[in-house]
């Protein structure tokens, strides 16, 4: 079974860490069991930064899936010092606000190094990839075009500015309510290599519990890759790729991040029934196959059920391995249903 990820950041990398757990404990034989795991990353958070070319979404999934990662600031590495960056800082190159971590400048300055010597973001990535064991798991930049998300605000005088969305996350941690985001140069832009060969082959594609938004969102927004989606499957044996979808939602509030503000931006309840009406029902020209939501908003299923979504209420945290595996084998159930 081969099986396609889109996804963000934090949540996201949390979602594929239980699906990879998942296929280790399915039972020998099970369809799972020798399932391949390809993820499609949100490049739209990326930015220069001191001459570095910094990919938070793709770095989160890198140190999640290897164990690098500092589960409890939910970003960068684990055992991070922060000596450069407080050189970078007086220098005035980074700001007080964006933390480069030593380790974590590590990746950035190879990343960038082989970016200059003419690497596309895909082919960093594989090189990431030969240090990095992620035991199987091959991350996909969405796209090799640079597509920052910007987010423009109403300045106090009234007019309209803009700022890159780095600054509106941690400067401002989503307080100053953006009237659009702005992924700058998407119209150019088209889906990575990866992206597109995981699509043509794969048996289910999840969406992961993401930001729907700014990262789902700007996935799906590449031209070309909602058509992808759509088609996923087209050279697989089993014909088109169910499409299942994860509540970023549980009771009315983003599980991390700032999705509220994001979904408030864009005229979207903070509602994991108006999120999955957001992305909607395939059979309506959406996307959806089906849609889990948290077990608090079991009462949601009925009504998305009669607007053509196939919804199902399950437990929705994922407080550690066990309950992300339980997640995702339920996200692998739920496409089987709906393949049926
Ligand atoms: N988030 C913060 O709140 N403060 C930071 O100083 C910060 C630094 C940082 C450096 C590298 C990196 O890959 C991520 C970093 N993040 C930081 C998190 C980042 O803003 C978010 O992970 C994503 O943009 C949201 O998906």
């Amino acid at each position: 079974m081969r099986i396609v990820v889109l996804a963000g950041g934090v949540g996201g990398a949390r979602f594929v860490r239980g699906l990879r757990e998942a296929v280790r404990r399915a039972p020998v034989g099970s369809d799972l069991a020798e399932a391949s795991i390809d993820v499609i990353v949100n490049t739209g958070d990326d930015w220069w930064l001191a001459g570095l070319r910094i990919t938070p979404d793709l770095d989160s999934m890198l140190y999640t899936l290897s164990g690098q990662n500092d589960e409890v600031r939910g970003w960068g590495r684990v055992g991070e010092s922060e000596r450069v960056s407080g050189e970078l800082q007086a220098y005035g190159v980074t700001p007080e606000w964006f933390t480069l971590g030593d380790l974590d400048l590590g990746t950035h300055i190879a990343r960038s190094a082989w970016l200059r010597s003419g690497l596309t973001p895909s082919e960093v990535v594989a090189r990431l990839h030969e240090r990095w064991d992620l035991s199987g798991v091959r991350l996909h930049p969405a796209t090799d075009h640079e597509i920052d998300t910007h987010v423009w605000v109403a300045s106090d005088t009234g007019a309209e500015e803009d700022m890159h969305f780095q600054e509106w996350w941690t400067r401002y941690r989503a307080q100053v309510p953006a009237l659009r985001f702005e992924q700058r140069g998407i119209d150019l832009a088209s889906p990575s290599p990866g992206a597109l060969t995981a699509l043509d082959a794969a048996d289910v594609v999840l969406i992961a519990p993401s930001n729907p938004v700014v990262s789902i969102g700007t996935i799906l927004g590449i031209p070309g890759m909602r058509d992808a989606v759509l088609a996923a499957g087209a050279g697989a044996s089993r014909g088109r790729a169910p499409i299942v979808g994860v509540s970023p939602i549980i009771a009315g509030s983003a599980v991390r991040g700032m999705a509220d503000a994001c979904l408030t931006t864009i005229g979207v309840a903070t509602d994991a029934g108006a999120v999955a009406r957001h992305y909607g029902p395939r059979a309506q020209g959406g996307l959806l196959d089906a849609w889990l939501v948290g077990l608090e908003d079991e009462s949601l299923v009925a009504g998305l059920r009669a607007d053509g979504v196939a919804a199902d209420a399950v437990p929705l945290w994922m407080r550690d391995l066990d309950t992300a595996a339980a997640l995702a084998d339920a996200a692998v159930d739920a496409a089987q249903a709906a393949a049926r």
